[in-house]
């Protein structure tokens, strides 16, 4: 069980659509493998997706703090050790998706192990979750013939719509379209991105409020503390904290300062183990919690699958696992499969995933 080698892979594969939103967009996955090897011959995988707009993070950055900073740290641990894996990571600040993607290769690993799928190690409540698809701007005609085709050919019936343009009405009139194409069938919420700032969420709310939205995300920033708490005071839907909750103490934080009253829970900037650290804390505070997707390919989606279905919590709402479908291909052997607005997670072991080494080969960018 002793970790031998770690890889830090670069591939990138582009977008047949790409996704944008109010603080970027993506065109091509330029993502990095990570490979965790041990002297059994086991090998952990997982994925870490560079956001340079949300959290700062390279291609180049990641493989080069796991290669050179955390490396070093944690060869010659075993894959029981991960409480010190954790804590000799957290001597850098932040890289937390590098930190992610190293925590749940060697998940990865340690399930491979023992012959158990991760998401049993961690909880083992549910084998399958409810799809929730994320909508990119586009005008409302295309928005909602995406949202049709998703219906159609996946049975996804739950919409987060990318918010945050100016004039606000450029969203709210998709929010609109969806709604009145749609009627009671689908369920909608949004995400800002800190696009606008909070007196615009406010009149943006106040224009959908007969829309039925289940939640709104991250509608203006943080940083405008005052104004954000005025914000979430008067939003009577839960308000969800996703790029301003990197860690725990972030969590704790925006809570108890009234910035936001639910919380989306992402494995590629808590891996495993810090996700089950913000779950308790959630569970703990009362709050509401999404899956959400840090535009994950299928490993990354996997991991999201994995921690999601492990909970009863995290499993109740629609996981934000379906936006790998606007990729143009992806590393896995078997690719994921999602059928009656369900995916379901595999029953291999670790978290159940097997890279085609011809795709790797191929996307690789260090060869
Ligand atoms: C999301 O939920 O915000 C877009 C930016 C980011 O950090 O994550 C994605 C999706
Ligand atoms: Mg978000």
């Amino acid at each position: 069980m002793k970790i031998t080698a770690i890889e830090a892979i670069p591939f990138a594969i582009p977008y047949s659509k790409p996704l944008r939103f109010a603080s970027g967009e993506v065109h091509t996955a330029e993502h990095v493998l990570v490979r965790v090897h041990t002297d059994d011959g086991i090998v952990g995988v997982a994925e870490a997706p560079p956001r340079p707009f949300t959290y700062g993070e390279t291609q180049d950055g990641i493989i080069a703090v796991i290669e050179k900073v955390f490396a070093p740290q944690v060869i010659g641990l075993t894959l029981l050790e991960r409480e010190v894996v954790v804590s000799r990571l957290a001597r850098t600040i932040g890289n937390p998706t590098a930190k992610s993607a190293l925590d749940m290769a060697i998940w990865d690993a340690l399930g491979k192990t023992l012959a158990l799928p991760v998401s049993d190690l961690l909880g083992g409540y549910t084998d399958r979750m409810r799809v929730s698809h994320m909508l990119g701007f586009a005008d409302p005609a295309t928005m909602v013939a995406e949202a049709e085709k998703m219906r159609d050919t996946y049975g996804i019936n739950t919409f987060k719509v990318k918010v945050g343009r100016r004039p606000i009405t450029l969203d709210t009139a998709v929010v609109r379209a969806l709604r009145d194409r749609f009627g009671d069938e689908i369920d909608l919420y949004v995400d800002g991105n800190r696009g606008w700032t909070a007196s615009e969420s406010a009149r943006a709310m106040k224009e959908m409020s007969d829309l039925g939205l289940l939640f709104a995300e991250e509608l203006c920033p943080a940083d405008d503390v005052m104004s954000r708490r005025w914000l979430v005071g008067q939003v009577d839907v839960p308000f969800i904290a996703d790029e301003s909750v990197p860690t725990a103490a972030d969590v704790t934080r925006e809570i108890l300062g009234g910035s936001a009253t639910a919380i989306s829970i992402k494995t590629a900037r808590t891996g495993f183990t810090a996700s089950r650290r913000v779950h308790h804390l959630a569970e703990g505070l009362g709050l509401e919690v999404v899956m959400g997707n840090q535009i994950d390919g299928q490993v990354g989606t996997s991991c999201t699958l994995a921690f999601g279905a492990a909970f009863e919590s995290t499993s109740r709402n629609a996981g934000e696992l379906s936006n790998f479908l606007d990729m143009s291909d992806d590393l896995l052997a078997e690719p994921l499969q999602i059928r009656d607005g369900y995916l379901h997670r595999s029953s291999a072991p670790g978290i159940g995933v097997e890279i085609d080494p011809d795709k790797l080969a191929h996307y690789r960018l260090d060869r």
